[in-house]
């Protein structure tokens, strides 16, 4: 369901807000939710696409889901009972994202198709000035909820724009795209190609996967969730919050294999070979799909159908790396050339190098990005030195591989709403973290990073940056993050009062 832009000032006048959210997918919605609970009515979510739903609203390519328990992906304060699926497919959780923002009158606070372009602190008027597609804003507070999984990477291959048929990315799908009877190739073995290829196999004539690194999957114990569960949860929702409880616990559980101690995790790689051995007969094709990194240092994947889907008579995996696009063709550095139809970049998206952090410019005029060039910091993952009156959402370190990220974001949504309340409190116009909070903040993260699966386990991910620094996922329970967040680190902050000149 869409609505109208309701927003944006006619003739170029800027409009004047309080609090200005970029994107409106769980982190916007939830801050919006929050800022409205504490009856704070003066903002906006500024929405590039037309829709809130944020990844959940882009990546509709056929198998899309969730790999976190239904029970666990809503938020703690609107409960879906009507799950049909103990992990949902795509359609239905933006479906609830929709139905959310409508119960808690979110949408009229949107303004669809209002890309940001630039975000630039103005010291002088201690305000935000925010310009967009859809005209411009000045605010006193800027949230950034635009998401690490908001835009695509498109992998650089020799021949990629001379290609004659169709490119996908898995998140910019195209669903009038009929792909029945084609030549595919699927380049990417991630979490969305692992959902992809299973889905669409059966339609195509054939189907190639290009495979850079084999990935570790498990068994997804997916079914539906009964009618008489359903009726339980909705007479009793007490019985839905403790299985959201115990399933929290068990995932908090894999952080201590992850994180603490890797010798934990070697009953999960026992059960991911297991499951590799049982749906591929073919010892070569086995070979080809085993890892030879350590479990869990990419994310771990979840399927029953992406093995037998590979070991399929109209698939191919290809374990030689793509030489060069032609054409109608791809010829792998093995020098087979393999006709192609259509080409599905399931190439992930970028997560170190968040394209926003490019718009967002600080007191000094400096963009984010350039102060992160060597890599993401922040205080508590919300705060930049040098950013006033910024707070940032799924930004450095809040990432989570083993279960919800919409408890992070109610945690971080909780942190940004409190120091707005100690704003209010103290009739602070200017809130800026320091350099030595952001400093401390780096080096407990490096502590608690180090001998992780992710930095000691062997593999390249998205997890880590480019210095082989661990500034996406947060490496402790996620319990740890709620306490850490639940009120604001007032010591940590520089405030200026209404009036007051900058000291
Ligand atoms: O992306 P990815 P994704 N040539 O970055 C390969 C979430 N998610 O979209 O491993 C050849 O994980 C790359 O190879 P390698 C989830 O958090 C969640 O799949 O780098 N190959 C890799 O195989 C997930 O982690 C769900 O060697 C190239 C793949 O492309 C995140 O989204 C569902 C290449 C990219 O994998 C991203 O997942 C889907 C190149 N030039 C996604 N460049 C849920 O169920 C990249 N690759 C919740």
């Amino acid at each position: 369901e869409t609505q109208p832009t309701p927003a944006a000032e006619p003739s170029g006048a800027v409009r004047e807000v309080g609090v200005a959210i970029i994107g409106s997918g769980f982190a916007g919605l939830c801050m919006a939710i929050a800022l409205k609970r504490r009856g704070e009515t003066d903002f906006v979510l500024l929405e590039r696409a037309h829709d809130v739903g944020g990844t959940w609203r882009d990546n509709t390519y056929p198998g899309a889901a969730c790999d976190v328990q239904s029970n666990l992906y809503s938020f703690s304060f609107a409960l879906n009972p009507d799950w049909g699926r103990s992990y949902s497919e795509q359609p239905e959780i933006q479906a609830y994202l929709q139905r959310v923002a409508q119960e808690f009158d979110v949408r009229r606070h949107c303004v669809f198709g209002a890309e940001v372009t630039d975000a630039r602190w103005d010291d002088a008027a201690r305000r935000w000035l925010v310009t967009t597609t859809a005209g411009e804003f000045r605010a006193r507070i800027l949230v950034s909820a635009a998401g690490a999984l908001a835009d695509p990477t498109y992998p650089d291959i020799q021949g990629l724009d001379t290609f004659a048929g169709t490119v996908m990315h898995s998140a910019r799908w195209d669903a009038d795209h009929d792909l029945a009877g084609e030549k595919v190739a699927v380049i990417g073995t991630g979490a969305s190609a692992i959902q992809v290829v299973p889905a669409i196999q059966p339609l195509v004539e054939t189907i190639a996967v290009y495979q850079r690194t084999p990935a570790w999957v498990v068994p997804r114990t997916d079914h539906p969730v009964k009618p008489l569960m359903r009726r339980l949860y909705r007479s009793l929702p007490g019985a839905q919050k403790a299985i959201r409880g115990a399933l929290y616990l068990f995932r908090e559980f894999l952080v201590i294999g992850l994180a603490k101690n890797r010798r934990f995790l070697r009953p999960v790689g026992k059960l991911a070979k297991a499951h590799l051995e049982r749906q591929v007969r073919d010892p070569k094709l086995r070979k080809a799909l085993t890892p030879d990194y350590t479990i869990g240092c990419k994310r771990i994947l979840i399927s029953n159908d992406y093995f037998p889907a590979v070991a399929a008579p109209n698939a191919e995996l290809v374990t030689a790396g793509i030489a060069e696009v032609r054409p109608h063709s791809i010829v792998s550095t093995d020098g087979v050339e393999r006709p192609t139809d259509t080409i599905v970049l399931a190439t992930g998206f970028h997560v170190t190098d968040l394209p926003i952090a490019g718009k967002i410019r600080g007191r000094d005029g400096r963009s984010l990005a350039d102060v992160w060039a060597d890599g993401m910091v922040s205080n508590r993952s919300a705060t930049v030195a040098g950013f006033p009156n910024m707070f940032l959402l799924v930004g450095p370190n809040v990432g989570v591989g083993h279960t919800s990220m919409v408890y992070m974001i109610e945690s971080q949504v909780n942190y940004v709403d409190d120091a707005l309340r100690t704003m209010d409190a103290e009739a602070l116009e200017v809130l800026e973290t320091t350099r030595e909070a952001q400093d401390a903040y780096r080096a407990l993260i490096a502590e608690k990073s180090k001998g992780t699966v992710w930095l000691a386990g062997g593999c390249a991910s998205w997890y880590l940056d480019e210095h082989g620094h661990n500034t996406t996922l947060w490496p402790d329970f996620t319990f740890r993050f709620r306490k850490l967040t639940r009120k604001l680190d007032r010591e940590n902050y520089v405030g200026i009062p209404a009036g007051a000149p900058a000291s």
